[in-house]
C-alpha cells in the first residue's frame, strides 16, 4: 500500500525526523524558549480570532470577554506560527536579509502575532502597545468592524503579499528576489493553494533566477493536508509522487514532518540551518567562483497537523489535523455554552504567564529571541518597498519622435518606436537594476525588438545554438504565464522597483484576478502613511483587437479596460494613444508615476502618424481636446462632434470626416480625440474627469456626437451617461464580430468603418438632405465592393491601403494640414 502524507506523517515521521535531525541542534534552553515563543505567538492568535477581553486570563472567562462574531482562520496559523519562528532563529543565527510571504494569507493572525512578539507592530501603531491594553486592542480590533483583516493584508507590517487569493505567493516572492542579491524570501506556500493554476506554474521560477545578481526564495510548503472541507492533492499523493514532483520542477525538498513540538523544533532548525548554508553555498559558487549550472534551490515541504496545538476534539468531531480547523473550531459560546470551557482550556494550554509579564510585556528572554531592528521581518524595508524605491533615470522622450511634417504621415508602428525609448530606459538604469520588461513570450511580437539591443531574456535553463537573445542575466522576463510575469512584476515594484508588462490584449484577461487584488492592495495602502507609495503598474497591451488580423476571433477582446474602470478611480488610468508621439509621451508619464495601474494600449503595425511631438506632448498633457486641423468648426458652433479613441478608430473617424467635408463641405465638423479615457467621467468619479462645463464645451449640449471607441461601445456609454449631452452620443466600437480577415474589414465587420460612420453621421443629420442621402446610398455599395474585393483579392481595396488624410480643409486649416497639401 502507498501511504499519503497524513499516514506517513502518524506512522513514520518519528523514525524519519530522528533519521534527519543533526542531535543538539538546539540547545535545551534555547529550543525551550523558542517553543515558549511560539506558544506565544499562538496565544496572541487565539486571542485575535476570540477574545475581547481579558487578554490575559487573570480571571476566569466568561462570555462577555469573547467576540460576538467569531471571525479568522486558526488552521494554517500554528504552523505559520512555527515557521515564524524558526526564521527568527536563522536570520540572528546568519544575520539574513530575509523577508516573509503568507500564501495562506488567511492566516493573518500569524503575521499580526508575530510582528507584535517583535515589537514592529507597537512601533507603527503605538497605540497597540506591548502591555496589557495594548493586548486587549490587538485582541479587539482583528477582524472587527473598523479593525484589521483577517488576513496578511496591507495594513500589516512586513506584509507585501496579502494572501486573500490564492495562488501569487511565490511569483511575488520570485518578483521580490529578483535583483535583491542579499535578500532570502522565505515563502510559505498553502498545500491547497498549491493546486491554483498559477502557484503550480510558478515552480519553474527558479528557471528564471540568477544566483549570482538576484536573492534567493526559499519555499516552505505547507503540508498540512486539508483546505476548507477537502483534503489537498499534495497530501494524498504517496510521498514519493510529492518528491518526485517538487524535484521534476527543479528544487530539493527537505521534509519537516510530525506533530510533537520538541522534535518538530530540532528538525526544523536543522532542516532550516541545510536550507540557508545551501542557499549561502549556491550563492557562492556562482558570485565567486562562477559556476554557471543552474542551481537545484532548496525548498522544505513542512507536514504538520492542520490547526496544530487547537482542540483535538469538538462536539465528538476530530478538528486538529483535519478540515474543521480551518477557520473557529470553537463555536461562540452564546450558542454553545460548553465551549467557554473549552476556549479557555485552550488559551491556558499556551500557559500565558509564563510567556507575559504582570503587565502583559512579553518576558525578556522570549523578546530576545526576535532579531533587532531592520532585520526583523515586520520592520525590512523590502516590505515596504517604497522606502528603497529610487526614481528611474530617464531619456528626453522627445528625443525618439517620429518626424510628422504633416497629418497622417506613415509610421513604422507605434510600439516599435516606443522600444527605442525603452531600450534607453534599459541602458540608463542598467546599473541601478531597478528596471524590467516582463511578458509572456511577446517581447519581440508586440514590437519591442529594439530592447534586445541591450539586454536580453533572463534564463537559466539550457540554451542552444538557434536560441535569440537568452542570457543567465537580462532585463526581459519572458514566460509563457501571464500569471507568472504579472506576479513577478508585482513582486518587484512592491520591493521598491519599476518595470511594465507587455501583453496582447485579450490575453491580459488571464490575470483580471491578479489585477483586481493588486488595485486593492493599493488603494488600501495609499491611505497607510507608513506605508510609502511604490512605482506604478504599467501594462502595455499592443497586438489589440483591430489587429489580430492572422490570428482571429480568438485573439480579440479589448475587455480588459471595462473591468479595470471598476476599480477605484485614484488607483486606475487607462491611456489610447493615437500615435508614437503620443504613446512615448503617455509611457514617460506612466513611467515616473506612483501608486497607479497605468493601461496603456497601442498598435504595432504600419500605421498613419497624427501630431507632431509638440502637439502630441501637448495633447497628451491634456488627455483630450479638439484636432483643430481636422476640424471646420472653428468660426460657428459644429453641426457634428466625431470623437475618436484608440488607433484604428481614430484613422477611421479622420477617413470619415476627409468623406463628409469632400461630399458634404457645408457640414461644421468637430473632431475630438481621446487618449486618457477617463477624461470622460465625470470629475466627481475620476480625478482627471473633465468638468461638465469643459465637456459639454467639448461634446456640445446638443449636436449629434459619434464615437469612434477602440473597445466595447457600452464603456464610453458608462463612462458619459451623465453627461449633458449623452443622448446624442452615439458609440461605434467593438461588437464581438472577429475572425481572420483584413484589417479593415474587422472595423466594417464591428461598423466601425469609415463609410458606416459616415452613414451614421448623416442619420443624425437631418439637414443634409439628398445629398446625405445620395451618400449614403454611395457608400454602401462601397461596403460591398469592399466585401467582394477581398473576397477575391485577400487584401483591403487600394483606396483603403493607399488612403492620406487630404489635409484639405478650406480656409480653417491650421498650419499643420496645410503643409500635408504642399
Ligand atoms: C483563489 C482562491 N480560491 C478559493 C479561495 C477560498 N479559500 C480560502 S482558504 C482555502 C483553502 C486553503 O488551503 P491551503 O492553501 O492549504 O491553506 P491552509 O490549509 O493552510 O489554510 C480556500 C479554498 C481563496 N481564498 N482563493
Amino acid at each position: 500500500m502507498l501511504l499519503n502524507s497524513e499516514q506517513t506523517r502518524s506512522v513514520g515521521s518519528k523514525a524519519r525526523n530522528e533519521r534527519t535531525v543533526k542531535k543538539n541542534i538546539l540547545a535545551p534552553d534555547l529550543l525551550r524558549r523558542m517553543d515558549a515563543y511560539w506558544r506565544a505567538a499562538n496565544y496572541l492568535s487565539v486571542g485575535q480570532i476570540y477574545l475581547y477581553d481579558n487578554p490575559l486570563l487573570k480571571r476566569p472567562l466568561v462570555l462577555s470577554d469573547v467576540k460576538h462574531m467569531l471571525l479568522g482562520h486558526w488552521g494554517t496559523t500554528p504552523g505559520q506560527n512555527f515557521i515564524y519562528v524558526h526564521l527568527n532563529r536563522v536570520i540572528k543565527k546568519f544575520d539574513l536579509d530575509m523577508i516573509y510571504v503568507s500564501g495562506p494569507g488567511h492566516g493573518g493572525p500569524a503575521v499580526v502575532a508575530n510582528t507584535y512578539l517583535e515589537g514592529t507592530y507597537s512601533e507603527i501603531y503605538p497605540d497597540i502597545s506591548r502591555d496589557d491594553a495594548g493586548l486587549r486592542k490587538l485582541f479587539v480590533q482583528f477582524s472587527f468592524p473598523g479593525g484589521i483583516p483577517s488576513h496578511a493584508s496591507p495594513e500589516c507590517p512586513g506584509s507585501i503579499h496579502e494572501g486573500g487569493e490564492l495562488g501569487y505567493s511565490l511569483s511575488h516572492s520570485f518578483g521580490a528576489a529578483f535583483d535583491n542579491p542579499s535578500l532570502i524570501v522565505a515563502c510559505v506556500v498553502g498545500d491547497g493553494e498549491a493546486e491554483t493554476g498559477p502557484l503550480a506554474t510558478a515552480w519553474h521560477s527558479n528557471k528564471f533566477l540568477n544566483a549570482t545578481t538576484d536573492g534567493a526564495v526559499l519555499p516552505i510548503l505547507h503540508l498540512n493536508g486539508y483546505k476548507i472541507s477537502n483534503p489537498t492533492i499534495l497530501a494524498r499523493i504517496t510521498r514519493e509522487e510529492l518528491e518526485q514532483l517538487l524535484r521534476g520542477y527543479g528544487w530539493t525538498p527537505y521534509f519537516v514532518e510530525g506533530h510533537e513540538p520538541d522534535l518538530m523544533h530540532e528538525t526544523m532548525a536543522a532542516t532550516l540551518d541545510r536550507a540557508v548554508e545551501q542557499i549561502r553555498q549556491i550563492q557562492r559558487d556562482a558570485r565567486v567562483y562562477g559556476t554557471a549550472v543552474r542551481p537545484r534551490w532548496p525548498m522544505i515541504v513542512l507536514n504538520s497537523p492542520k490547526g496544530w496545538t487547537g482542540p483535538k476534539v469538538v462536539d465528538g468531531l476530530q478538528v486538529e489535523g483535519t478540515f474543521r480547523s480551518h477557520q473557529v473550531p470553537l463555536s461562540d459560546p452564546a450558542t454553545h455554552p460548553e465551549h467557554l470551557k473549552l476556549l479557555e482550556d485552550w488559551l491556558k494550554s499556551y500557559r500565558p504567564d509564563e510567556l507575559f509579564d504582570d503587565q502583559g510585556r512579553l518576558r525578556p528572554e522570549l523578546a530576545e529571541l526576535a532579531p533587532a531592528g531592520e532585520r526583523r521581518m515586520g520592520a525590512n524595508p523590502h516590505a515596504n518597498g517604497g522606502i528603497l524605491l529610487r526614481d528611474l533615470r530617464m531619456p528626453d522622450f522627445r528625443e525618439y519622435a517620429v518626424d510628422v511634417p504633416s497629418p497622417g504621415a506613415s509610421g513604422i508602428g507605434d510600439t516599435h518606436v516606443l522600444g527605442r525609448f525603452l531600450r534607453d530606459v534599459v541602458k540608463l538604469n542598467g546599473e541601478q537594476r531597478n528596471f524590467r520588461v516582463f511578458g509572456p513570450d511577446e517581447t519581440l511580437s508586440n514590437g519591442l525588438e529594439s530592447l534586445f539591443e541591450v539586454t536580453q531574456r533572463q534564463w537559466e535553463a539550457a540554451t542552444s545554438a538557434n536560441d535569440e537573445f537568452l542570457a543567465a542575466s537580462g532585463r526581459v522576463m519572458e514566460m509563457l504565464s501571464e500569471h507568472q510575469c504579472e506576479g513577478w512584476l508585482e513582486g518587484y515594484l512592491l520591493t521598491g522597483r519599476h518595470g511594465l508588462l507587455n501583453c496582447y490584449e485579450a490575453f491580459i484577461h488571464i490575470v483580471d484576478s491578479m489585477f483586481n487584488q493588486h488595485a486593492k492592495w493599493l488603494k488600501v495602502s495609499s491611505h497607510l502613511p507608513w506605508r510609502r507609495k511604490v512605482a506604478s503598474l504599467n501594462y502595455l497591451l499592443a497586438s489589440h483587437v483591430w489587429r489580430q488580423d492572422h490570428n482571429g476571433f480568438t485573439h480579440q477582446d479589448p475587455g480588459f479596460i471595462d473591468h479595470v474602470v471598476n476599480k477605484k478611480a485614484e488607483v486606475v488610468r487607462v491611456y489610447l494613444p493615437p500615435d508614437a508621439n503620443c504613446l512615448l509621451s503617455v509611457m514617460d508619464h506612466c513611467l515616473r508615476s506612483r501608486h497607479y495601474v497605468n493601461v496603456v494600449i497601442a498598435g504595432k503595425h504600419p500605421a498613419p502618424q497624427w501630431l507632431t511631438m509638440e502637439a502630441a506632448f501637448k495633447h497628451c498633457t491634456e488627455g483630450i481636446g479638439v484636432w483643430q486641423w481636422a476640424s471646420n468648426d472653428q468660426d460657428v458652433a459644429p453641426d457634428l462632434v466625431m470623437a475618436c479613441c484608440g488607433d484604428v478608430p481614430t484613422l477611421e473617424t479622420l477617413a470619415a470626416v476627409a468623406i463628409l467635408r469632400e461630399h458634404l463641405p457645408d457640414l461644421k465638423i468637430r473632431v475630438v480625440n481621446v487618449v486618457d479615457l477617463m477624461k470622460l467621467q465625470p470629475q466627481s468619479e475620476h480625478p482627471h474627469g473633465l468638468s461638465d462645463v469643459d465637456f459639454d464645451d467639448l461634446f456640445t449640449k446638443d449636436v449629434p456626437v459619434v464615437f469612434a471607441f477602440h473597445a466595447y461601445p457600452w464603456l464610453i456609454h458608462r463612462l458619459t451617461y451623465r453627461r449633458t449631452n449623452h443622448g446624442n452620443i452615439h458609440v461605434r466600437g467593438y461588437k464581438e464580430e472577429g475572425t481572420i480577415t483584413t484589417p479593415f474589414d474587422m472595423t466594417v465587420l464591428n461598423d466601425l468603418d469609415r463609410f458606416h460612420l459616415v452613414m451614421d453621421a448623416i442619420g443624425r443629420l437631418p439637414q443634409t438632405g439628398e445629398r446625405g442621402l445620395y451618400l449614403k446610398e454611395q457608400l454602401k455599395d462601397k461596403l460591398i465592393e469592399h466585401r467582394q474585393y477581398i473576397g477575391k483579392h485577400g487584401k483591403d481595396l487600394p483606396e483603403i491601403l493607399n488612403w492620406k488624410w487630404p489635409g484639405r480643409s478650406g480656409a480653417d486649416v491650421t498650419s499643420a494640414a496645410e503643409s500635408s497639401r504642399a
